[in-house]
Parts: C-alpha cells; structure tokens; sequence
C-alpha cells in the first residue's frame, strides 16, 4: 500500500488560516524583537572593551532588562507552537507551474522561512535550556546564541516584508471572516472557533510568563512553581554556582587568604580583618543573573575606589578582576571598566543582609557594582589588577 504524502487539501479546519497566523504572529513578533534588543543589550555588557560605556545607573535596569528577555523568549514558546500549527500545511504545497523568476522568488522565500523556522527553534530552546542551567550544548552558549539572534531577526525581517499585503489584510478584517488568503480547502469548524484559539493562545503566553517570572519578580514567587530559582538560598539570595561546586571551601576559608591589589609594580595584600578595619559601606544592589533570575540585597564591605586609592590608582581605570577559584573556565577573571570601577556604589563585599558573606556567596570577599550582568559578579576574589 502507498501512503500518500500530506497534501495542504487534507488539512480542512477554519483555524490554519492567515487571520490566525498574522495575530499570533506579531505577538511573536513583538517578543522576538523585545528578546533581540535586550538580548543585544546583555551581550554588549559582558563585551570586555565597550566603546561605549555601559551604564552603572540604574543599578536595577540589568535585573530588568534581562528578566523581560527571558520571560518575552518563554512566552514565545506557545506562540510560536501556535503559528507553526496554523501555517503547517503550507509545508506541503507545490509550487504551481511558473515563470522561473517567479520560480525563484517563491525558492527564496521557502529559504528565509525555513531559516526562520530552523534559527527560532534554535533561540527558544537554547535559551530556555540556559536558563534552566542545563549546559548540553557542544559549544559556547552566549557566542552561538548571538549569531543565530541575527540569522533570525534577518530572516523574521524578510518574512514580515514579504507577508506584508497578507498581515494588513488579515489584520485589518475581523478575524473570523474568510477572505481572499484562506486556502480554499480550510472551510471546515475547527474544534474552537478562531477567537477561541487566539483566546487560549495568549492564556498559555500569560501561563508561561506567570510560570517563570518568579525568578525575578518577587511578588510572583508564589505562583511561579516552574522558575528556575526559588528565591531561596542563603540569605535570601539564590545561589548560581555553590562553593563546593566551585572547589574553594579549603582556600575560602583559610587564614593564609590575601587578596592582592596591583596597580603597576605597587602591590598591597589585604586579609579579612585589614578590609574589615578600611571604611565599611552599605549599598542596596541586586544579583541579575544571564539566566533570568534576578534578587536583591543589602551588601556591606570597603569601597572599590578605597582600596584602588591604596595603590595610587586613579579610580576611573579599566581593573581586571580574578577570583581564586580555579576550575573555571568560565567567569572567574573579567574586566570592570571603569564606568563601574569609578562608582561609589561598587563594593568588595564582606557582608550580605546583616551577616558575614555566605561560602556560597562568596565569603571571603566579592565584587558587587550596580547594573552589572550576574556573571561579572565574581565570587571569591584573589585578585585585583589595575589594567595598564
Ligand atoms: N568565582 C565565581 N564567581 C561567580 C560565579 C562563579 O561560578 N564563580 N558565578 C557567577 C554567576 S553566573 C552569578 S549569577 C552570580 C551569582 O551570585 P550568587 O551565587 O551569590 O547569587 O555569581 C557570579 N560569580
Ligand atoms: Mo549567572
């Protein structure tokens, strides 16, 4: 017996049309652009030489820029399951019998959709499987998750130029009206009508939003049963990477622990107690993690500027900052530019809300500076290094 492959005849139902495709398709849209700019914004922070200076102020703008990448990207995934189920029959469509410059046309349009389709699936699931820490991926996550972010906004440009005529049309008529672009085979009901489906779409959206923005939005923390982090940890702060994880509980919490400034051939070496007699700050600064979650706290230790004074630098200078941690690979040494090393809010903290800093986050000492991606944060400082 011979299967016949899917026709786009076979798929009947009133609700795979474009009235349905061109609504959910700029929700989509709207999140896939919302994701690209925030996501752009979060990639150039964690650029070692900016241009142009990444801001220090607000010291919450991070927390909020990257907890709406993270939640617009989740709430793309039902919009996108929607759209691809709606337009899926076209899958199946023969071109019919063309001029060959029409011939083309139509071969690179199939091309840039499924580009679109192909770099779409890419972001959503590797995003979401960052966020959930589940690193399966063979390469660099941030470099791969940034090209393809191009690859996809290009091809969503292309996508949107070439569907123009048909997104106006359907968005300008009511949505169950079956007008000029429907293919002439979906007439049957489907199991909803098609308000139905766009009802329940922006429900699973509103559900995944819901679900996950716990992770940064404390006042959601109840409902939100599928964020990542809790909000929980030792002193209230979640806790990305713990430091038996790390291998720094022996050095932690050794006496012989300095932490070495240099500026030049000037060095000093500061134990605990030397920066705990230094001038003691207070600074209300949240930990916004690349991975969505996001918490704040109440951090208290010695003025970055201070202990830069103690080697003759002048606080607006580039420092590279290491930890003593040393299965990296990742994050345990990064450049503070000096729009951070100059501000008075950036802190080597020694406390966090009222307590001696926790081992898991970072005792004996570590960076904290305002609007700061969570990852430059470093934990278990050895060294600080004035940059030439
Ligand atoms: N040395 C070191 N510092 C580090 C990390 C790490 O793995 N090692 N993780 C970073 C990441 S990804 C985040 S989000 C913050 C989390 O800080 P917390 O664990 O105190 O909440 O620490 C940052 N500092
Ligand atoms: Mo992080």
């Amino acid at each position: 017996m011979k299967v016949a492959a899917p026709a786009p005849e076979h798929f009947t139902s009133r609700l795979r049309s474009p009235a349905v495709a061109a609504r959910v398709g700029m929700w989509l849209g709207i999140s896939f652009g919302i994701c690209f700019l925030t996501g752009l914004l979060s990639h150039y922070a964690q650029n070692t030489s900016q241009p142009i200076p990444f801001p220090a102020s607000p010291s919450w703008g991070y927390r909020v820029t990257q907890g709406l990448h993270v939640v617009t990207g989740t709430a793309a995934v039902p919009l996108l399951l929607v759209k691809l189920w709606t337009v899926f029959p076209r899958l199946f469509e023969r071109p019919p019998s063309m001029r060959a410059r029409q011939l083309l046309l139509t071969g690179l349009e199939r091309v840039s959709i499924l580009v679109l389709v192909a770099s779409a699936i890419f972001m959503l699931t590797s995003g979401l499987t960052n966020t959930a820490s589940w690193y399966v991926w063979g390469f660099g996550f941030r470099a791969a998750h940034y090209a393809v972010a191009w690859v996809a906004i290009g091809a969503l440009l292309v996508h949107i130029a070439v569907k123009l005529p048909v997104i106006r049309e359907a968005l300008l008529n009511d949505v169950e009206a079956t007008h000029s672009h429907d293919r002439p085979t979906a007439v049957e009901a489907g199991v909803m009508s098609r308000r139905g489906l766009l009802r329940t779409t922006w429900l699973a959206g509103g559900a995944a939003v819901l679900l996950t923005a716990g992770a940064s939005v404390p006042l959601l923390r109840k409902v939100s049963v599928l964020a990542v982090r809790s909000g929980d940890g030792p002193q209230g702060i979640p806790v990305n990477r713990s430091a038996k994880a790390a291998g720094v509980t022996v050095t932690a919490v050794s006496d012989a622990w300095r932490l070495t400034v240099s500026n030049g051939d000037q060095v000093v070496e500061l134990s605990r107690p030397d920066l705990l007699a230094m001038p003691q700050r207070t600074e209300t600064l949240p930990i916004a993690c690349v991975e969505g979650w996001s918490a704040s706290g109440e951090w208290t230790g010695v003025r970055l500027g201070d202990v830069l004074a103690l080697v003759g630098a002048d606080a607006a200078s580039d420092v590279t900052i290491s930890s003593f941690q040393e299965n990296g690979p990742y994050y345990t040494v990064n450049t503070l530019q000096k729009s951070f090393a100059g501000d008075d809010r950036t802190l080597l903290a020694l406390g966090l809300n009222g307590e001696a800093l926790a081992l898991d986050h970072g005792y004996p000492c570590r960076l904290v500076a305002p609007n700061r991606p969570g990852v430059l944060q470093t934990k278990w400082l050895g060294s600080i290094e004035v940059q030439a």
